[in-house]
């Protein structure tokens, strides 16, 4: 009986291992891709480009939603590992604490591709390259238009992203860059909602019961979901969005060019989700033998009343 069996696990494994070379016999790349979550319209149009486009260039996608969890983002990592995929890719809930399931990636001589987040580690060759946009330069560009569009007074509200995470450190930092030297325009309340529309909507309710709250003339929102969520709170408080409170916002979805048309908000920096081409573009050179980049940029544009019109709407993408 014994003999039977230990023919019958001999026969298994060479099965399993005959059928991950036929795989690869048949060319298929395959890519890990641990993404966030579904937070905003932003990540969902994410996940639309890293599908689709795996789909279109018939690569082999295990795709895993980490629902928030940097735990469940490390899992995933440990598994493709453990499956041996070509490249891992992965957008980092937050900054810091992978530089272990990195280091065990490289031990593994699989390159990890950062898809729009960055990571905090010790060892830059613990990744590839990072795909996405400068978060700071967004930052940036959000209080360069309050300036030239708000002018030199103005008491802000800050909704900032998910703590810890890359857009949101980079984009406060970009945005008080600037400030800093327009003393006039005073950043004062700042507080997450974690780049969601409810928490958006929940914080803002709480800023307008403040005792600061008659001095919020400008609101920047570290994303569009969070600016949406505060422009029903806005409303429901019986201030007019978009005139008694400016607002500002990034990443440019569908949902705040429409507020924007129809003058419930202002201005939004683009962000570009549509990037799992440029992500492939990556893995493909990599695989016939090509060096990874390692920066690949995005092209963003700034957005607001002046050259958002229904055409520009009915033509965008996310
Ligand atoms: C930005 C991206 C952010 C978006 C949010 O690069 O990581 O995450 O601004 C999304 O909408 O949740």
């Amino acid at each position: 009986m014994k003999k039977l069996l230990t023919i019958a696990l001999a026969g298994l494994t060479l099965a399993l291992a005959s059928c991950g070379k036929t795989e690869k016999a048949a060319g298929k790349i395959r890519v890990g891709f641990s993404q966030i979550g579904a937070e905003s319209d932003w990540r969902k149009a994410a996940t639309v480009s890293i599908q689709e486009e795996a789909k279109k260039r018939g690569i082999d996608l295990i795709f895993s939603d980490a629902q928030q969890k940097q735990e469940n983002q490390i899992k995933a990592i440990r598994s493709f590992i453990a499956q041996g995929v070509d490249v891992i890719s992965f957008s980092p809930v937050v900054a810091t604490g992978f530089e272990d399931v990195l280091k065990e990636a490289k031990a593994a001589g699989i390159p990890v591709i950062l898809f729009d987040r960055k990571v905090t580690v010790s060892d830059d060759s613990l990744y590839a390259c990072y795909i996405g946009s400068d978060c700071t330069e967004e930052g940036r560009r959000a209080a360069r238009w309050v300036v030239e569009n708000v002018g030199e007074n103005a008491g802000i509200a800050e909704l900032v992203g998910t703590v810890g995470s890359g857009p949101a450190i980079e984009r406060k930092k970009g945005f008080e860059e600037i400030i800093k030297d327009h003393p006039g325009l005073k950043i004062i309340k700042s507080q997450s909602g974690d780049f969601t529309r409810s928490q958006g909507k929940e914080v803002m309710e709480q800023f307008l019961k403040s005792p600061e709250r008659d001095q919020i003339t400008v609101l920047f929102a570290h994303n569009d979901d969070m600016a949406l969520g505060a422009i029903q709170a806005i409303e429901e408080a019986g201030k007019k969005p978009g005139k008694d409170i400016i607002i500002v916002s990034c990443d440019g979805v569908k949902e705040m060019f429409k507020q924007i048309l129809a003058g419930k908000a202002n201005c939004t920096v683009e962000c570009n989700p549509m990037i799992g081409g440029q992500l492939y573009d990556v893995v493909e050179g990599y695989m016939r033998g090509e060096p990874i980049p390692e920066r690949v940029e995005s092209e963003e544009g700034v957005f607001d009343s002046k050259n958002i019109t229904q055409e520009v709407i009915d033509q965008r993408g996310y």
